[in-house]
């Protein structure tokens, strides 16, 4: 069902806090404890395990203006470097490995996530890879990983939240350690577009899978899959997983329109509802709101969804105050 790859751009920026009440195994690929240096002030209250947030190069605050490294407007790419201008030309066929196949989810929508899988032979450690989006401004360098070892390397990337595009084209190619660039491999992803506004939470994750999305506004009136709108105006418009009926996105979006999101206390959460194929599931939350934007990551271990809530399968990702 993994169709073409969306890919996620800019960065996601290291972790803060463990946002999961029960600490989920060492994430290599994670490194715990670094600060975003312009995260606007709220702290997820609880530690939890595998949590991490990170800005989108919004600004800093006060002083002499942050210097801002350029960013595409389209993708953050996980752990990625930026360059803006044209991606470097192809040198022709790598000798020390290739790219077999580029797989990526049938879709992604703005705000959301997608995994670029890169499939080399032979598997080279730590690969890295020039990943390019049509009509960009720029590329990603990045360094593929293989947490599991099967020569299949992951390249995660965050669709802007206010990306308008229906379709992403990714381009994907292999450097060897002289800089010389493979062949570039395609990959297109439609775009499900939901809504954005003052406030706008995003989940992604990356197979078939029920997790849901909640959030608690500040009169206290929860939206999620069982009240799917407010008082107030927000609004869950998009939703995966239920029954385990695949969904092209895997992705639950709730927002406030314009002019319509309400001041207070928001907390987000998700809930990790129906298991509905095997391992371990990762996810994505990105929370964008006047000029903040963060993203926090997090795992449900195997076998802890269940229609019944505990501590085990629901993860409060953030509160904050807008
Ligand atoms: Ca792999
Ligand atoms: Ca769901």
């Amino acid at each position: 069902m993994l169709g073409v790859l969306a890919c996620s751009v800019t960065k996601t920026i290291p972790a803060d806090e463990p946002l999961e009440e029960e600490p989920p195994p060492e994430d290599p690929t994670e490194e715990p404890g670094d600060e975003p240096v312009d995260e606007p002030v709220e702290q997820p209250s609880q530690g939890g395990s595998g949590g991490m947030a990170g800005t989108d190069g919004m600004g800093g605050s006060g002083g002499e203006p942050p210097l801002e490294p350029p960013r595409s407007d389209v993708i953050d790419v996980d752990e990625g470097t930026f360059t803006p201008g044209e991606p470097p030309p192809s040198a022709g066929e790598a000798t020390f490995s290739q790219i077999v196949s580029v797989v990526g989810p049938p879709a992604v929508t703005n705000g959301g996530s997608a995994i670029l899988h890169v499939q080399l032979s032979p598997p080279v450690p730590s690969p890295s890879f020039v990943l390019g989006l049509n009509g960009d401004t720029g590329y990603h360098t990045v360094t593929g990983v293989d947490p599991d070892g099967d020569g299949t390397y992951d390249i995660t990337t965050v669709v802007a939240a206010g990306a308008t595009q229906t379709s992403l084209t990714f381009r994907v190619a292999l450097t060897d350690a002289s800089g010389n660039v493979g062949p570039y491999s395609e990959l297109a992803v439609p775009v499900i577009q939901s809504g954005t506004g003052d406030v706008k939470i995003t989940l992604s994750w990356d197979r078939l899978h029920d997790l849901d999305l909640r959030v608690v506004e500040p009169s206290g009136e929860v939206i999620r899959y069982s009240n799917q709108s407010s008082g107030t105006g927000g609004a869950l418009d998009l939703d995966s997983g239920a029954n385990c009926s695949p969904s092209p996105a895997n992705s639950e979006n709730i927002f406030w329109p314009s002019g319509g999101g309400p001041t207070g206390q928001y907390v987000v959460s998700v809930h990790n509802y129906q298991q509905c194929t095997p391992g371990p599931i990762d996810y994505t939350v990105r929370v964008v709101y006047d000029n903040v934007v963060n993203t926090y990551k997090g795992t449900f271990a195997e076998g802890t969804a269940s229609e019944t809530e505990s501590a085990a399968n629901v993860h409060e990702i953030a509160r904050f105050f807008r």
